[in-house]
């Protein structure tokens, strides 16, 4: 079970020895368990590090030391190659106290990574309930290479943070999924205002520009190797 991530690499080496798992509370791997060539190529296989948390379905992975060399193509998007992306960013104008510099630390990253002004749309919407919609038409109307979401939900006395948050994360999923285009999270869910404006630029940095830089590494993926 704890090296669920190492199957594919075995299924393919029949011969490969396995890791038992261990009665110990933790199970560390020390080195590589195999190391030779599989079909011309230089392979070295080292275990996953795992802890066990005493709940017989709940590995938790610390760390993949799989190293696999010249067999597949590593595919990952470029934050450098910015050149002719357009970025949507659709901001949730509730709590705008928090979302307002998360939109400026989002618009601040991607000057950093040269995303040219004119390639930004931000559009407002009143609350992240209303960020979905919004995002799935943006999405789906070709002009941008992914969508950006800024938004703070900050819980409450009552349960209207759970329905507003759940309804913002599915929705948010179900545009990228039904547009095929990159939508990015960027809304808090804090359980308070000092945690949200911790992450909007205060002493946990800004969320905003972390998911910035999020987006343009999808665009990107999408871009030079995976889309259409
Ligand atoms: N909208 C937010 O973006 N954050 C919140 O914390 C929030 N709370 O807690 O009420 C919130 N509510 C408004 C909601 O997004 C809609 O705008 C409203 O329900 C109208 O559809």
């Amino acid at each position: 079970m704890a090296a669920a991530g190492a199957a594919a690499v075995f299924s393919c080496m029949p011969t490969m020895p396995t890791t038992g798992i261990t009665t110990s509370s933790t199970r560390l791997a020390v080195g590589p368990i195999f190391k030779g060539t599989n079909n011309g190529c230089k392979i070295q296989v080292t275990p996953l590090c795992t802890d066990f948390d005493g709940n017989a379905n709940h590995w938790r992975r610390k760390s993949n030391t799989f190293t696999v060399s010249a067999a597949a193509r590593q595919l990952t998007g470029s934050i450098t190659k910015t050149e002719g992306l357009h970025f949507a960013v659709v901001a949730a104008r509730f709590n705008d106290i928090v979302t307002k510099p998360l939109v400026e630390g989002a618009l601040e990253a991607f000057r950093r990574y040269s995303v040219q002004e004119e390639d930004i749309d931000v559009i407002w919407v009143p609350g992240s309930f209303e960020i979905p919609l919004v995002v799935q038409t943006v999405a789906k109307s070709g002009k941008y290479h992914a969508v950006l979401c800024i938004g703070a939900v900050i819980r409450g006395d009552t349960t209207h943070y759970d329905a507003v948050a759940n309804s913002a994360a599915s929705g948010i999923v179900s545009a990228s999924l039904n547009s095929g285009i990159p939508c990015i999270f960027g809304v808090l869910t804090c359980d308070n205002m000092e945690q949200a404006l911790d992450r909007a630029g205060g002493k946990v940095g800004n969320k905003g520009a972390e998911a910035a830089v999020t987006a343009i590494e999808m665009a990107s993926l999408f871009q030079h190797h995976i889309g259409r």
